[in-house]
C-alpha cells in the first residue's frame, strides 16, 4: 500500500514537497517495506522545529531548558551512547575493496538481512523524508542526500548539522545524484505498546553501499549511527566518491589563523574523535595579536583548485561536540554557541534550573543534578554526572569564532595539514615532515588511544590512519595511493605542508607535558613560520622539531616552560619501538595493496633511526 500522502492530524507536510522520480519511487518503496502510520516531509522551516520539539518534549525524550534559549535536554538508551564499530559495515561488491580495516558483508545479503529487520520497524511512527545537502548549497557540485528516518530526534538534529530543507528539494531537479540514506531505530509501536523515551534496537547495523551510494542504518538513534549526513556520507561514502572524482573526504578541522601581522593561513588538522577537534577548531591563541577563525570541526573536504592549491570546504552546518571537558577555559567559543541557545544536549547532566551541566563546564558541580540516566546525582555518587561521549548539537552559524567564508562554495586555500593523536608517549609535541610522501606515511601510521566517541574499550593503542580508521569507505592501502597520486600529480610548492602533533604526551608521572588548548597556537604559528621560512627547527628521524628557542614560549607558565623539553623531544628507542608495531600494522594491509612508497618510507626511516 503505498502511504506517500496519508492524511494526519498534525500540520505537517505530508504531500512531497519534489517530483523527483527515484526520490518519490523509493519513499514508496520503503513506506512499503517499513509500514509506517504517517509520512511526513520535511521542510527545515521553524514550524517545523517547534512541532518536532514539542511532540519530542510530550513524549518524555526532550526536557526544554530554562537555562538556554530553545534548547532541549535529553538522554538515550545507556546502550546507545556512541558509534558502533563493530557494527559498522562496508559492504562493497567485492570483498577486497572494503579492505582488511572495515567490516564487510555481500551487499546482496546485508540487504535480505537487513530488510527483513526493517520489515514493519516504522509501524505506529512517522516516517520523515529529509533533503539534505552537505557543503555550501551553491557549490559548483553540491553533494545531496534523502534521509529517511522514523526518529525526529533525528529530524530535528538533521536541520542544525546540514543545510536541509525546502531550499535543498527546491534544487533537486529530476536527474539530481543523490545518496540514499535509510534509518530506523527499529523499535516498531505495534498495537497497545507503548514507546519510550528514546527507542532504539538491541541489534544495530550501519551498512554502507558504496557502489549505489547508498546508507542503510538500524537500530540505533545516536550520532554517528543515526545522523547519515556524518560520518556514513560525509566520510565513508564521500571517501568513495572522493577516490573517484579526484578529491578528499577527511576527518579534519579547518581554522583560519591571522597572525599580529595581518597574514591569514588555513590549515586543515585531522585527530580521532574525542581528541580535542573542536577545541582547537574554536581556539582562543594564548599569544597577544593571533586571531584565530573557525570554518569546520570535525569534516573537510579538499579538491585542488584551479590555481593549483587545496581548498577546503566545512560539509557540515553544525557542530556535534564532546561537552565533557568543554569550559570557559578551555573553549569558551563553544560555551557561547551553545549559550545562544538552539540546540539540543545529549547524555549531558541536567541541573535543578533546568539547564546543562557536564564535568569540566565548572570547576564544581552543581550541589544536585540529574545524571545521564536519569538518576539524582550529587558529588558522592562517584560516577560521570554526564557520560564521557554526551554531546552538544547547536549550529555553527552561532558561533562567535566563525569565519565569514565558512560558507564560501569555493572553499578555503589550506597551507598546512597537521595529523593528531592522543599518545601518552613517543610521539613529540610537533614534528614537520619532509615531504608531502613523508607526511602521508607519517599519517598512514597515526596511531592514538581510543576514547569514548566508539562503544569499547578506552585508552588502547591502535593504528587510525590519518585518524580515518572507523570512517573509510574503502580499502586502506588504495586510500593511501590516492593520497599519494594527489600530491605526486600537485605542483609540489603549493602542497600543503604536513605536520605530526601530539598534545598528549605525558611525563614520567603521568601528568601532561603540554597544557594545550589557547597554548597550541604557539604550535601553529611555529609550523606557519615554517612556511615562511623564518622558524629554526631541529633535524631528527621522523622530521624537523623546534629548535631549543623557536617555539614562542611568550607568557607560558614557568612550571609548563620546564616541561617542553620533554615535549619535543625524539627518543631514537622508542621510535625503534614504534617501528616494530608499524610493522604489524603495514603486514595487516597487505602486501598488494599497500604502496611499494610507503614500505620504502619506512625503511628509510628505519634507516635514519640506525644511524641517529
Ligand atoms: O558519533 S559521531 O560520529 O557523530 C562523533 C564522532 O565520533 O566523531
Ligand atoms: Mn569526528
Amino acid at each position: 500500500m503505498t502511504r506517500r500522502t496519508s492524511v494526519t492530524a498534525s500540520s505537517a507536510p505530508t504531500t512531497a514537497p519534489t517530483k523527483h522520480p527515484g526520490i518519490l519511487a523509493w519513499v514508496d518503496e520503503i513506506a512499503e517495506l517499513t509500514a509506517p502510520e504517517r509520512i511526513v516531509w520535511c521542510d527545515g522551516s521553524r514550524d517545523e522545529w517547534d512541532r518536532l520539539t514539542d511532540e519530542l518534549v510530550e513524549k518524555g525524550t526532550f526536557v526544554r531548558l530554562d537555562g538556554k534559549p530553545n534548547s532541549f535536554w535529553c538522554v538515550s538508551d545507556p546502550d546507545d551512547v556512541a558509534r558502533v564499530e563493530d557494527r559498522t559495515f562496508i559492504c562493497s561488491e567485492n570483498a577486497s575493496d572494503a579492505g582488511p580495516t572495515n567490516n564487510w558483508v555481500d551487499p546482496v545479503d546485508m540487504r535480505i538481512l537487513m530488510a527483513e529487520h526493517y520489515r514493519g520497524a516504522m509501524a505506529g511512527r512517522t516516517l520523515y523524508v529529509i533533503a539534505f545537502c552537505m557543503g555550501p548549497l551553491d557549490a559548483a557540485e553540491p553533494k545531496f542526500g534523502v534521509q529517511i528516518t522514523d526518529s525526529p530526534y533525528v529530524a530535528v538534529s538533521m536541520q542544525i548539522m546540514t543545510r536541509s530543507g525546502a531550499r535543498v528539494w527546491d534544487k533537486l531537479t529530476a536527474d539530481t545524484e543523490f545518496v540514499r540514506c535509510l534509518h530506523s531505530v527499529g523499535a516498531p509501536l505495534h498495537e497497545g505498546r507503548a514507546d519510550v523515551p528514546w527507542p532504539c534496537d538491541r541489534t544495530k547495523y550501519i551498512a554502507h553501499f558504496p557502489e549505489s551510494r547508498t546508507i542503510w542504518s538500524y537500530g540505533s538513534g545516536y550520532g554517528g549511527n543515526a545522523l547519515l549526513g556524518k560520518k556514513c556520507f560525509a566520510l565513508r561514502i564521500a571517501s568513495v566518491l572522493g577516490r573517484d572524482e579526484g578529491w578528499l573526504a577527511e576527518h579534519m578541522l579547518i581554522l583560519k589563523l591571522t597572525s599580529p601581522q595581518g597574514k591569514t593561513h588555513y590549515v586543515a588538522a585531522a585527530f580521532p574523535s574525542s581528541c580535542g577537534k573542536t577545541n582547537l577548531a574554536m581556539l582562543e591563541p594564548a599569544l597577544a595579536g593571533w586571531q584565530a577563525e573557525t570554518i569546520g570541526d570535525d569534516i573537510a573536504w579538499m579538491r585542488f583548485g584551479a590555481d593549483g592549491r587545496l581548498y577546503a570546504v566545512n560539509p557540515e552546518a553544525g557542530f556535534f561536540g564532546v561537552a565533557p571537558g568543554t569550559g570557559a577555559r578551555t573553549n569558551p567559543n563553544a560555551i557561547a554557541t551553545v549559550d545562544r541557545g538552539n540546540s539540543v544536549f545529549t547524555n549531558t547532566a541536567l541541573t535543578d534550573d533546568g539547564d546543562v551541566w557536564w564535568e569540566g563546564l565548572t570547576e564544581q558541580p552543581p550541589a544536585h543534578l540529574t545524571d545521564w540516566r536519569g538518576n539524582d546525582w550529587t558529588i558522592d555518587s562517584g560516577t560521570p554526572a554526564a557520560h564521557p561521549n554526551s554531546r552538544y548539537c547547536t549550529p555553527i552559524e552561532q558561533c562567535p569564532s566563525v569565519a565569514p567564508e565558512w560558507n564560501d562554495p569555493a572553499g578555503v586555500p589550506i597551507s598546512a595539514i597537521f595529523f593528531g593523536g592522543r599518545r601518552a608517549s613517543t610521539v613529540p609535541l610537533v614534528a614537520e615532515t619532509f615531504d608531502w610522501a613523508h607526511g602521508v606515511f607519517t599519517a598512514s601510521v597515526l596511531s592514538s588511544e581510543t576514547t569514548a566517541a566508539a562503544a569499547g574499550a578506552v585508552g588502547v593503542v591502535r593504528r587510525d590512519p590519518m585518524a580515518m580508521l572507523p570512517f573509510l569507505g574503502y580499502h586502506v592501502g588504495d586510500y593511501f595511493a590516492h593520497w599519494l597520486k594527489l600530491g605526486a600529480q600537485a605542483d609540489t610548492a603549493k602542497l600543503p605542508k604536513i605536520f605530526q602533533v601530539n598534545w598528549f604526551r605525558r611525563g614520567e608521572d603521568g601528568t601532561f607535558l603540554w597544557p594545550g588548548f589557547g597554548e597550541n597556537v604557539r604550535v601553529l604559528k611555529w609550523a606557519l613560520e615554517r612556511l615562511d621560512g623564518t622558524a629554526e627547527a631541529e633535524w631528527t628521524p621522523i622530521g624537523y622539531v623546534p629548535s631549543a628557542d623557536a617555539l614562542d614560549l611568550t607568557g607560558l607558565d614557568d612550571a609548563d616552560r620546564a616541561l617542553v623539553g620533554q615535549a619535543l623531544a625524539v627518543d631514537t628507542d622508542e621510535w625503534v619501538t614504534e617501528t616494530r608495531s608499524i610493522d604489524e600494522w603495514f603486514a595487516g594491509i597487505g602486501g598488494n595493496r599497500l604502496p611499494e612508497e610507503l614500505r620504502e618510507q619506512l625503511a628509510a626511516l628505519k634507516l635514519r633511526l640506525l644511524g641517529s
